[in-house]
C-alpha cells in the first residue's frame, strides 16, 4: 500500500512536475526581465521544489522498510524480558524443563484451591523439580517453603498435587539448579 502510494507520487512528480516546471521557467524567461537575479532565484526555487518532491517521494518509498525495522525489535525485547506477572487459568498448571530452563517463568494458581502442576522434564539424565517458596530463599534466607515437588530425573513427567495457597506473589525454583531455574509464582482470585 505504502509502496503503491510512493511510486504513484514518483510518477506524479515526474509526469506532472517536469512540464509544470518547464512552463513556469518559460513564462519567466520568455520576456526580458530587469531584475534578472530575483527571477533567477525564483527559477532555482521552482527547480528545487520539483527536485524536493521527487526526493520526498523516493524517501517515502525507502522509508517503508525503516518503519518495519523500528517495529521489529519490539516483540523481540518483550519476549526476552523476564515475566513478572501472570493470571491464573484453572487448576491444571503445566511446566516444562528443557536445557536447564523452565519454559515459563511465571506460574499462576487460583487462591484457596488445590491445584496440579504437570511437570515435564525433557533433559535426559538431569534432575529437576519445582519448589515454591514465600520469597526467594537466596535473598530471603529462611523464606517459608510452600510446596516442595519431588525430584524428577529426565526424561520423565510427574504431576504434582499442591494444596490450597493463600493469595500472594511467591517464588519457585528448581532445588538442583536454583541460580538458573526460577520464576514467579502468583496465587490470585481465579
Ligand atoms: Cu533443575
Amino acid at each position: 500500500m505504502l509502496g503503491l502510494i510512493s511510486s504513484s507520487s514518483v510518477v506524479l512528480a515526474i509526469v506532472g512536475g517536469i512540464p509544470v516546471t518547464v512552463v513556469l521557467l518559460a513564462a519567466i524567461w520568455v520576456r526580458p526581465r530587469r531584475a534578472k537575479a530575483a527571477w533567477a532565484l525564483v527559477s532555482i526555487l521552482i527547480v528545487a521544489g520539483l527536485a524536493g518532491g521527487v526526493v520526498a517521494a523516493f524517501a517515502g518509498n525507502g522509508g517503508t522498510p525503516v518503519v518495519s525495522a523500528t517495529e521489529a525489535p519490539l516483540p523481540v525485547s518483550s519476549s526476552s524480558a523476564p515475566e513478572t506477572t501472570c493470571l491464573p487459568n484453572g487448576t491444571a498448571l503445566t511446566e516444562t524443563v528443557h536445557n536447564i530452563h523452565f519454559s515459563t517463568t511465571c506460574l499462576a494458581a487460583p487462591a484457596g484451591t488445590a491445584f496440579t502442576i504437570a511437570f515435564d522434564n525433557q533433559d535426559p539424565s538431569l534432575t529437576h523439580n519445582i519448589h515454591i517458596f514465600a520469597s526467594d530463599p537466596a535473598t530471603h534466607p529462611g523464606a517459608a517453603s510452600l510446596f516442595a515437588g519431588d525430584l524428577v530425573t529426565g526424561v520423565a513427567t510427574k504431576t504434582y498435587q499442591v494444596g490450597p495457597l493463600p493469595a500472594g506473589t511467591y517464588f519457585f525454583h528448581c532445588d538442583v539448579h536454583s541460580t538458573q531455574m526460577f520464576g514467579v509464582f502468583i496465587v490470585a482470585a481465579g
